[in-house]
C-alpha cells in the first residue's frame, strides 16, 4: 500500500536532441482533384501526428505544404472543361486547402506554387544553378504542333500504340495495355490541340546532369540514418542500375509553369517537379519571413520529407542533387514515404473516380473527422500496398472506437457523475491492482514515442488504443458500480485510477484523434498547456478536479450507411468506366495462354431461369434463382441496366458452377451467368441453340 501525496511532472527529454529546427513537410498535391484518403493515409495523416507528438513534446517544429499548381495535367483539365488553368488551380487549391483544415491537418502554412513568393524564390534558384554552371544546356528534338504554333508535351499526343495497336495511346503511355511510351513511338501520332500531324523541331532545355552527380548523391545517402528500407532499397536501386542516373531536363516548352528566367529561355518553364520541391521553401518563407532559414540552412536544421512512394525519386535524388548544386541548404534528414492505399480491392484512382474524397466524407459524415483519422491509420500502408474498406472502416468505428475508447470514457464520467457529483476522489489508499494498471498505464507514452519517432504510426495507433483497453479491463475487474453499495470510498479510488487511465488516453490521443483528445481534455480541465510528458506520471488528473459535462465521443455506424457509401462508389465507377467500341474490341489482344487442364477444370452447364428479381438499392443487379439440373441456386448479376427480371424467367443460360460463392450486397452468388459483350457495349446471353436441357454439361 502506498499513499500519493503530490503531483510531480517530470520531464522526459531522452532520445531525441531538442536544439534542432524542424522542417516537416507533406508532398504539395495537384491542384487538378480533390483530395482522397489515398493521399490522406500516404502523406497528410503520418506527417500531421509526427508534428503533433512533436509539438506536445515542446519541441520546436514548422509545418508547411501547399498545392502544386503547375504541370500538364492541369493544363489538360483545363482544355478538357474550356476554362483557363487558373480557374482549375483556384477551384482546387480553396476546396484542398479547406478540406485539410476541416480534417485537422495542422499546417503551419499552405501556400500555393502560383505564388509571387514562389515563382521568385524558384527563379533564384534556377539563377544560382546557372551561375554554378550546375545545368546544360542541350539541343533535342521534340514534336511541334504546326496548326497551334507550339511544342507538345507527351500527354497532348495521342496515336496507335506500337504494342497493343489501341487507337488512343498517349505519348507517355498506353491505358489499354499499359506500357510507357516515348512520344516518338506512336504510329501515326496527332496533336490533340489541333488534330494535327505534329512534326519534330529542334529545341533547347537545360539538364541537371544526374549522371556526373551519382557520386555525391551515393555520399549523401550513405550517410542517412534509419531510413526505411522500401525508401533507401529504391533509391540504391536508381543508383546501382546498369546505365546509371541519366540526366534530366528541368525546363520544358510549355506556358503553364514559372517562366525560365535564362536569356534565350522565352516561352519556356521550368520542369514541375523543378519548381515543386523548392515549394516547401517558398512556403515556409511565407510562414517566417525572417527566420525561414534556420529551418532550412545549417547544421541545426532537420528536414523531414513525407510522401507517397510515387515521389521518392524526386525527393530522394532529384531535389537532393539541386539542393547540393545549390550549395547554401541543408538535405534532408528522413523521406519517410508509405506504399500505396487500396480501396475495396482496386487502386484508387482520380480520373477512374474509384476513391473516397475528403470532402464528401466531411459531407457525408459530419463530425466524424477522427473516425476516418483513426481507420486510415490503422490501415496505413507504412511497409506495403494496403486496402481500405468500407466494412473494416464500420467494424473499427464500432468495436473499437465505440465500444473500446467510448465506452470506457462514458464509464469513467457517467459513475464519477453519478456517485461523485463529477468530482475526481482524493485516494487514501491504493491496492495492488490500483498500483498495477497506474505502473502499466505510465508506460505507454515512452512507448507510443518510440513508435511515432520510428514513423512507425500503425504500431503507435495501436499502443494508444491499449490505454484505453487497460482501462476497460480495469473497471471491469474492479467494478465500481458494484462496489459502490458497500464500500463508497472504494469506488472512488478505482474511479479516481480510470479517471487517470482516461488523462493519459487525452494525452497520447491529441496526434491521431486531436478532436476526441480536446473533448477528453474538456471533460478532464486538462488545460491548454499539456505536455506529452504528463503521459509518465502516476497522477495526470489530481483529486478534487470537478469534471466536466461527459459529451458522447463517437456513435455507432449502421449498415445501410456503409451501403449507401459502396453504392456511391460503385455508380461512380461505372459512369466512368471505359466505353467498349466495335474498334476497341478488334485491338483486343488476345489473352495468355491457359493449359488445357485448367480449361477441364471450368463446370460449365445449361441452366434454366427459375425466378428473377431486382436486388434493392443496387441498380445494377440482378437476383435468379436457376435450375443447374444438379441443383436450384442463386446467382446474382450485374446486368439489370441489360435486361428487366420478367424476360429473364425462362430463359436457358450458360452457368460457370464452381466458381467459389461470393457476397454481394449481401446475397450469397453461387456461381456466374456468361454473357457476350459486343461492339456497342449490349450483353446477350449465351443460350444454347436448339434447346438443351437443365443440367447439360458443356464443354
Ligand atoms: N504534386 C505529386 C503528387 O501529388 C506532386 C508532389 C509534389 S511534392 C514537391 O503525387
Ligand atoms: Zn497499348
Amino acid at each position: 500500500m502506498r499513499i500519493i501525496f503530490a503531483v510531480s511532472f517530470k520531464r522526459y527529454q531522452k532520445g531525441m536532441s531538442t536544439n534542432k529546427k524542424i522542417m516537416v513537410t507533406a508532398a504539395l498535391p495537384y491542384a487538378n482533384g480533390p483530395i482522397h484518403i489515398g493521399h490522406l493515409a500516404g502523406c497528410y495523416l503520418p506527417s500531421d501526428i509526427y508534428v503533433r507528438y512533436l509539438r506536445m513534446r515542446g519541441r520546436d517544429v514548422k509545418f508547411v505544404c501547399g498545392s502544386d499548381e503547375h504541370g500538364v495535367p492541369i493544363t489538360i483539365k483545363a482544355k478538357k472543361e474550356g476554362i483557363t488553368p487558373q480557374d482549375v488551380v483556384d477551384r482546387y487549391n480553396a476546396m484542398m486547402k479547406g478540406a485539410f483544415e476541416e480534417f485537422g491537418i495542422s499546417f503551419d502554412h499552405y501556400s500555393r506554387t502560383s505564388s509571387p513568393q514562389h515563382h521568385k524564390n524558384a527563379q533564384e534558384f534556377f539563377k544560382t544553378l546557372m551561375d554554378k554552371g550546375a545545368l546544360v544546356a542541350k539541343e533535342t528534338q521534340q514534336y511541334f504542333d504546326p496548326e497551334a504554333g507550339q511544342f507538345l508535351a507527351d500527354r497532348y499526343i495521342t496515336g496507335e500504340c506500337p504494342k497493343c495497336h489501341a487507337a488512343d495511346a498517349y505519348g507517355d503511355q498506353c491505358e489499354s495495355c499499359g506500357t510507357s511510351l516515348n512520344a516518338t513511338d506512336l504510329i501515326q501520332p496527332k496533336s490533340t490541340l489541333s488534330g494535327a500531324t505534329p512534326e519534330l523541331r529542334n529545341t533547347t532545355n537545360w539538364f541537371l546532369p544526374l549522371d556526373e552527380l551519382s557520386e555525391d548523391l551515393r555520399a549523401f545517402l550513405e550517410s542517412r540514418e534509419g531510413w526505411k528500407p522500401n525508401v533507401m532499397g529504391q533509391c540504391m536501386s536508381w543508383l546501382n542500375a546498369g546505365d546509371g542516373l541519366q540526366p534530366r531536363a528541368m525546363t520544358r516548352d510549355l506556358d503553364w509553369g514559372v517562366p525560365v528566367p535564362v536569356e534565350g529561355a522565352e516561352g519556356k518553364v521550368m520542369y514541375v517537379w523543378f519548381d515543386a520541391p523548392i515549394g516547401y521553401i517558398s512556403s515556409t518563407q511565407e510562414l517566417l519571413p525572417n527566420d525561414w532559414e534556420e529551418y532550412w540552412k545549417g547544421d541545426n536544421a532537420e528536414i523531414v520529407h513525407f510522401i507517397g512512394k510515387d515521389n521518392i525519386v524526386f525527393h530522394c535524388i532529384i531535389f537532393p542533387a539541386m539542393l547540393q548544386q545549390h550549395g547554401e541548404y541543408a538535405l534532408p534528414t528522413q523521406v519517410p514515404a508509405n506504399e500505396f492505399l487500396n480501396l475495396e480491392g482496386r487502386k484508387l484512382s482520380t480520373s477512374k473516380n474509384w476513391a473516397v474524397w475528403l470532402h464528401e466524407y466531411l459531407q457525408d459524415f459530419p463530425g466524424q473527422q477522427d473516425v476516418l483519422r483513426y481507420a486510415l491509420t490503422a490501415t496505413m500502408p507504412e511497409t506495403k500496398d494496403n486496402d481500405f474498406t468500407w466494412a473494416d472502416f464500420q467494424q473499427r468505428n464500432n468495436s473499437e472506437l465505440v465500444a473500446g475508447l467510448g465506452n470506457f470514457v462514458n464509464r469513467v464520467m457517467v459513475l464519477t457523475h453519478k456517485y461523485f457529483g463529477g468530482v475526481v476522489q482524493q485516494p487514501n489508499v491504493l491496492t495492488d491492482a490500483d498500483r498495477e494498471a497506474l505502473a502499466a498505464m505510465t508506460q505507454y507514452g515512452r512507448r507510443i514515442a518510440k513508435s511515432i519517432e520510428a514513423f512507425k504510426f500503425r504500431e503507435a495507433l495501436n499502443e494508444a488504443m491499449n490505454v484505453a483497453r487497460l482501462g476497460n479491463k480495469y473497471l471491469q475487474e474492479q467494478e465500481p458500480w458494484k462496489v459502490y453499495k458497500q464500500d463508497p470510498e472504494r469506488a472512488g479510488v478505482a474511479l479516481f485510477v480510470a479517471t487517470q487511465i482516461m488523462g493519459a488516453a487525452a494525452i497520447v490521443f491529441e496526434p491521431f484523434l486531436p478532436s476526441t483528445a480536446a473533448k477528453l481534455r474538456n471533460m478532464l480541465g486538462l488545460s491548454e498547456g499539456f505536455r506529452w510528458e504528463y503521459a509518465n506520471e502516476e497522477t495526470i488528473i489530481p483529486g478534487g478536479t470537478q469534471l466536466g459535462e461527459s459529451t458522447l465521443l463517437f456513435s455507432k455506424i449502421e449498415d445501410e450507411q456503409m451501403e449507401a457509401q459502396r453504392q456511391k462508389l460503385e455508380a461512380a465507377a461505372a459512369a466512368n468506366a471505359p466505353q467498349t467500341t466495335t474498334e476497341s474490341i478488334k485491338h483486343m489482344p488476345q489473352k495468355e495462354d491457359i493449359s488445357f487442364d485448367q480449361f477441364m477444370a471450368m463446370d460449365l452447364r445449361v441452366g434454366t431461369i427459375l425466378e428473377a428479381e431486382r436486388v434493392p438499392k443496387a441498380d445494377r443487379l440482378l437476383k435468379f434463382l436457376v435450375d443447374t439440373g444438379l441443383d436450384q441456386r442463386t446467382i446474382v448479376s450485374g446486368i439489370a441496366e441489360h435486361f428487366s427480371p420478367e424476360e429473364m424467367v425462362g430463359k436457358k443460360v450458360t452457368v460457370l458452377m464452381n466458381l467459389p460463392p461470393r457476397k454481394i450486397r449481401g446475397v450469397e452468388s453461387q456461381g456466374m451467368l456468361l454473357m457476350a459483350e459486343d461492339g456497342d457495349g449490349k450483353l446477350r446471353l449465351m443460350s444454347p441453340e436448339g434447346g438443351a436441357d437443365s443440367g447439360a454439361i458443356i464443354g
